[in-house]
């Protein structure tokens, strides 16, 4: 690699003479774990380093369970179409409650939020198990793991509470439905510190706080995010 120039820092000269690491194949320098599969990229790794493009993991482990791209598809919608899911796979869509209890039953699975805001940046907030229950449980978040990732923690918050729509209030507000006043389906506690089934709105708007695609730890209640894209995979085996 020859010499740098530039006006964005050389993160590149560690990389030199290294092997191409892949989640599949561990060429760093790393002995206890994989610096790919820790850090969701293939790259020229030592222990691991200073650059990185980070994209959202793909695979065929990975089911997307919701997605959202534009403010097309309406997300606030009533119990019926949250259990049955929306939308189109291709597109922008909510897999259904349904369908999540059953594939989170089959075996244990992790829940991986890919979020992007207006001005590119991306973060993400990986749980290491995630289970829902059935309708007779009310879709409770049974499960929730151990967070890791760079777009804090605003799930953890949630974790043993029912999931609430507009028109079936399951969360421990009394006086209210979490999900009419904050305008999204959502395992509302009393109520949420992420709201990502909300309006979809551009960005900041003051009189849309918490009714915005939020995610409060990395961009707060105020802001509504432009993409978010909810997957799991399962934890301990994944046969292709
Ligand atoms: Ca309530």
């Amino acid at each position: 690699m020859g010499a740098f120039n530039g006006d964005a820092g050389d993160s590149m000269r560690e990389n030199q003479n290294q092997k191409l690491t892949t989640y599949d194949r561990g060429n760093d320098a790393w002995e206890e774990k994989n610096c790919a599969v820790e850090f969701m990229g293939s790259w020229w790794y030592t222990d691991c380093t200073y650059s990185l493009i980070r994209k959202i993991p793909v695979g065929p482990c990975w089911t997307v369970i919701a997605r959202r791209t534009n403010g097309d598809l309406n997300f606030f919608r009533s119990w019926q179409e949250c259990k049955k899911g929306f939308g189109d796979i291709a597109g922008d869509f909510f897999i259904g409650l349904d369908k999540l209890h059953v594939i989170t039953k089959s075996q244990t699975h992790v829940l991986y939020v890919h979020l992007e805001d207006f001005e590119g940046n991306t973060r993400y907030a990986q749980y290491d198990e995630f289970f829902i229950e059935s309708e007779n449980q009310l879709y409770r978040l049974t499960k929730l793991g151990a967070f890791t990732g760079d777009a804090g923690d605003s799930l953890s918050s949630q974790k043993g509470h029912n999931f609430t729509t507009y028109d079936r209030d399951n969360d421990i507000k009394p006086e209210t439905n979490c999900a009419l006043d904050y305008m999204g389906p959502w395992w509302h506690k009393h109520c949420t510190y992420s709201n990502l089934f909300a309006i979809y709105v551009n960005g900041t708007v003051s009189s849309m706080e918490r009714k915005g695609v939020n995610w409060a730890a990395w961009r707060g209640f105020a802001y509504s995010l432009k993409v978010i894209q909810m997957m799991v995979r399962p934890k301990y085996t994944c046969s292709v």
